[in-house]
């Protein structure tokens, strides 16, 4: 995985539960692999830092981000996982394909997150430049991929609740 990034996200650790005992999906985009891998491994990191343990995230890699709505809903049925974490990066071209991939990736996911038994949690980049994803998977703005486990880890508490 990327180490080139690093994780300066930060939160505050009394307000995130114990992920002790609780097992996590992340189905990962492959497009953009530099950015998206190291919101993976910010997110893993983050995981196990709360507690939870690393044999109990299970990673499955999808070729692109409009693959995230299958690789989720996959891992939502066929996987036994208390939240899935969806991570993908799209980067604007020149063209509208940039529209209908994150349109149609975050509708796929949403509509998902409403039929499914458990929290599905959107890692979605959507950004103009190269740059913007830079700063939001290491760099100036953090990683959104503890944000994730954060809200992953949330979630399921708040499912246990
Ligand atoms: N997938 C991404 O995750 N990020 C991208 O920036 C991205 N750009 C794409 C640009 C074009 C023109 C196409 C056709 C696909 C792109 N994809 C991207 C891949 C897309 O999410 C999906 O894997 C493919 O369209 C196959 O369903």
């Amino acid at each position: 995985m990327a180490t080139a990034f690093h994780n300066l996200s930060s939160y505050d650790t009394s307000t995130v539960p114990n992920a002790m005992g609780m097992k996590f999906g992340i189905v990962l985009a492959d497009w953009n692999e530099r950015f998206t891998y190291a919101m993976a491994e910010a997110a893993v990191e983050t995981l196990v830092e709360n507690g939870a343990d690393e044999k109990d995230i299970v990673i499955k890699h999808v070729p692109g981000s409009f693959e995230l709505i299958y690789g989720a809903a996959w891992m939502v049925d066929n996987a036994d996982v208390d939240a899935v974490i969806a991570i993908g990066c799209v980067i604007r071209g020149d063209t509208p394909h940039f529209d209908y991939i994150c349109q149609g990736t975050t509708q796929g996911l949403a509509e998902l997150n409403l039929r499914a038994e458990v929290p599905v949690i959107y890692g979605l980049l959507t950004c103009n430049t190269p740059l913007q994803a830079e700063e939001r998977c290491g760099g100036r703005l953090g990683n959104k991929g503890t944000e994730c486990a954060v809200t992953a880890i949330k979630m399921v508490a708040y499912n246990g609740a």
